[in-house]
């Protein structure tokens, strides 16, 4: 989805949902065509969901996006929100001790905003198919598309505690990676951008799924918005 498109389904989506960010994501876009996770004064910004609450049911049910995208995300904006606020105030002070600590915590809640972002633009009520230059690199890195996606769900899977499986790309090596994420932010590598993240946080799906996190990994490739996921790579590719 371009972003002229993100505007226009999230302009559609406005007369049944509730966004309070609406007119501020429209109204302050960057030149990220895809995401827009800080305005330009640098605060953090929790941008709209692309698709109704109960667009996913029932491979994902309308309380647990509801939750997971108004408090779960939207709480960790505010913190890193809290906490980017905390380090200006030590910097001036010149107390870099409190800048440390509150450096630690903002790198958790922001990679927590990142990856949530991702996670909403990465799902679709239209399910589609990899194809082009992603496929390509699929089938020639991983031999197959069902062998990557074996690997990334096994992953997922096998996260130990609350993380994320992702599908990322190292423009370094100019090579697509598959990682598996502790917390938000732990096991990951300089440089890959994240193109597809698997959330396996308990709150992503124990609603529904209780304690089958397999159940609801390979629930969710039914959901999957491979174009989101090609766009991703098109734009990741342009830092090699
Ligand atoms: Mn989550």
């Amino acid at each position: 989805m371009n972003r002229k498109e993100f505007l226009r389904n999230s302009v559609l989506l406005g007369s049944t949902l509730a966004f309070s960010e609406q007119s501020a994501f429209a109204g302050n876009l960057v030149n990220n065509p895809i995401d827009r996770l800080a305005d330009e004064q640098g605060n953090f910004v929790h941008q709209a969901l692309p698709f109704a609450e109960n667009a996913l049911e029932p491979h994902m049910d309308a309380e647990t996006v509801h939750l997971h995208y108004t408090f779960h995300h939207g709480n960790a904006v505010k913190a890193a929100n809290k906490f980017q606020g905390k380090i200006r105030e030590a910097m001036d002070k010149g107390e870099f001790e409190n800048v440390d600590f509150y450096t630690k915590k903002l790198i958790l809640q922001s990679s927590s905003h990142i990856l949530h972002s991702i996670f909403w633009t990465n799902l679709s009520i239209q399910p589609t198919q990899p194809k082009g230059e992603l496929l390509r690199r699929i089938e020639q890195q991983y031999g197959s598309y069902d062998k990557m996606q074996q690997l990334l769900a096994y992953l997922s899977k096998n996260v130990d505690g609350n993380g994320w499986g992702i599908l990322g790309y190292q423009p370094y090596f100019d090579r697509l990676t598959v990682l598996q994420c502790e917390n938000h932010e732990k096991l990951t590598q300089w440089g890959v951008v994240p193109l597809l993240v698997i959330d396996v946080w308990e709150h992503a799906y124990y609603l529904k799924w209780r304690n089958k996190r397999d159940g609801f990994v390979d629930s969710l490739f039914a959901l999957i918005n491979w174009d989101n996921v090609a766009e991703r790579l098109e734009q990741a590719v342009k830092l090699k």
